[in-house]
């Protein structure tokens, strides 16, 4: 089987309910993680396209289940954040409950990139999300973004209380600053969907 190399990207659909998904059976890997972490920035970085997924400044962008399909071979799904503050306490469990039934059925979903501000470790919220993935017995892996804004020492500091925490379980870096990261984490999800 050829690499999937991430040359190809395609926005094909945004849904509010998993069961309207993209007809095609691609293996789909989901990026998750609170509001502002980073996903729709990784997702650009990795396609080299400054404006496939839409990004922002302000939390609380990505608002549906936002199906890509990558080279034809796999479906990257951008989902809205959780843990927004701004947002009304019925909107939030309307996401929270869009996000669960997405994870908990989509039956080609292979790998959940659980995306980690570096500069927060895991917050209360981040660490319900792992527990949630645990008692689902979903496959995932960390990748702690914006490693730009933080002295290497430091990420060092917060990786190392993540594998204690954490142990088996990839962690990888990532920054939209550096074109660096962006090999890591292709061949990582080559490996981890083969
Ligand atoms: N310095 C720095 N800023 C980043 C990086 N990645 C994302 N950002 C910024 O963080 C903000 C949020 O990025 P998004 O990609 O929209 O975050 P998101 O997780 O998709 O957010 P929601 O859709 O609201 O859940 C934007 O202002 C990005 O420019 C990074 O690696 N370094
Ligand atoms: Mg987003």
């Amino acid at each position: 089987m050829t690499i999937i190399n991430f040359n190809k990207a395609a926005f094909i659909k945004s849904v509010a309910d998993y069961s309207d998904k993209p007809d095609e059976n691609y293996p789909e890997v989901a990026l998750v993680g609170r509001s502002n972490v980073g996903k729709s920035s990784l997702l650009n970085k990795i396609v080299n396209r400054k404006k496939l997924a839409k990004v922002s400044s302000s939390p609380g962008k990505t608002r549906l289940i936002n199906y890509f399909n990558i080279d034809n071979r796999l479906f990257v799904v951008d989902l809205p954040g959780y843990g927004f503050s701004k947002v009304s306490k019925g909107e939030k469990n309307r996401w929270q409950n869009m996000i669960e039934a997405y994870l908990k059925n989509s039956i080609n979903l292979r790998l959940v990139c659980l995306l980690i501000d570096c500069r927060q470790g895991l917050l209360k919220n981040d660490k319900e999300m792992v527990q949630w993935l645990d008692y689902y017995n979903k496959p995932y892996i960390f990748i702690l973004t914006k490693v730009d804004k933080l002295s290497k020492n430091n990420i060092n500091k917060v990786q190392k209380q993540m594998m204690r925490e954490y142990p088996n379980h990839h962690i990888l870096h990532f920054s939209t600053s550096s074109i660096e990261y962006r090999n890591g984490i292709i061949l990582l999800l080559n490996e981890m969907i083969s």
